[in-house]
């Protein structure tokens, strides 16, 4: 084969591998190969002097264009390809800026005393009861007169309750939501009231503000032997189901009769440790304190009548627990004060 022929041949693989090339890396060692320093068209123009001299000029000029054809071609091949390759990165990298962003990974987790509020909620709402919550500003009257406050009691007194005006009050217990709970829907009604309330009352057993949950259950033929019942169901979903209630006489102004009601200890049997020394979750009596409650008080209902609350047709049990205690006695925790020091050590216990 003559030279020239050689350089065309060159001319026309360098072409076909330049149309097959799919990358810009591709045609990157294409020009090594074609028109690198040991490539043979590169090395016919080094030679060219050692030629006949009637040859020189025409292969000269043959391998120069070649060249020179071959240079543009890469360089126009590459010019595609990169225009092709910067539109499927793109493509690939293409971000939606309407997609919500990633959410954060979870951290932290819900306070022991919101953990506990949603085990009760969950525990009366198996029971068929709803869940409601109610303002934590309160009107006297939603707040002591509607639950058969005595005048004279001393709960209404300012050393107690803390005012924002002679009328309106922070409210001292979540009880309030029950009466506008009756006023807006008629019997019957099962409906538990969790939520924050406030009490001037601040020492290593009390803070001016904790939790309640509040239950009411309204209908016809409810009796004392049904509020035994819920709360006993209540107390074994919480403290296990080994335990027993026993109901203690009391007095509460919206109820009557009142009791307070114990739950078995579930640390101990009776009183008595394993060791046989004196238990000392219960104090040796082989029974927890756990709430107040009561069948609502005639004059309670009487004040929603109105709305089908006849105390001639139905009654109603009602109770009350404060949140921190059950979360103090189920997890042994021994100072209420731990539950807004917000030191996480003793948080993150309660996973
Ligand atoms: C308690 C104890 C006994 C109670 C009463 C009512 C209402 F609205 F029906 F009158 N709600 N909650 C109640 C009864 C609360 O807390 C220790």
């Amino acid at each position: 084969m003559s030279v020239t022929d050689r350089i065309e041949q060159l001319e026309r693989e360098a072409q076909a591998a330049a149309a097959a090339a799919a990358s810009t890396v591709a045609i990157e060692e294409l020009r090594v190969r074609y028109l690198g320093r040991r490539a043979e068209l590169p090395n016919l123009l080094r030679d060219v002097a050692q030629l006949p001299t009637d040859q020189r000029g025409a292969v000269g000029s043959a391998a120069n264009r070649a060249r020179k054809e071959i240079e543009a071609l890469l360089e126009r091949r590459a010019g595609e390809l990169a225009v092709a390759e910067l539109e499927a990165r793109l493509r690939s990298e293409r971000v939606d800026v309407t997609l919500p962003g990633d959410p954060l990974p979870a951290i932290g987790r819900l306070h022991l005393i919101t953990q506990t509020r949603r085990e009760i909620e969950d525990v009366f709402i198996g029971l068929g009861f709803n869940v409601a919550e109610g303002p934590e500003i309160e009107s006297v009257h939603y707040n002591f007169d509607a639950l058969n406050h005595d005048p004279q009691h001393p709960a209404r007194a300012w050393t107690d309750t803390f005012y924002v005006t002679d009328e309106v009050l922070l409210r001292t217990h979540t009880s309030p939501m029950q009466v506008r709970a009756m006023e807006r829907t008629p019997p019957p009604l099962y409906l538990i009231v969790p939520g924050r309330v406030y009490r001037r009352d601040s020492d290593v057993t009390h803070t001016p503000q904790f939790h309640q949950v509040e239950g009411l259950a309204v209908d016809e033929d409810i009796t004392l032997a049904d509020l035994k019942g819920t709360l006993l169901e209540f107390a074994r979903a919480i403290f296990g189901a080994e335990r027993e209630v026993r109901l203690r006489p009391h007095f509460f102004p919206f109820t009557e009769p009142s009791v307070e009601v114990d739950v078995s200890c579930f640390a101990c049997s009776g009183g008595l440790a394993a060791g046989g020394e004196r238990c000392g979750i219960c104090k040796g009596t082989g029974w927890l304190e756990i709430l107040g409650s009561g069948m609502v008080d005639p004059n309670v209902l009487a004040g929603v009548a109105a709305n089908g609350y006849d105390p001639e047709r139905v009654q109603g049990f009602a109770f009350g627990m404060g949140i921190e205690r059950i979360a103090m006695l189920k997890h042994g925790v021994s100072d209420l004060r731990l539950f807004y020091d917000n030191d996480v050590r003793f948080l993150e216990q309660f996973a």
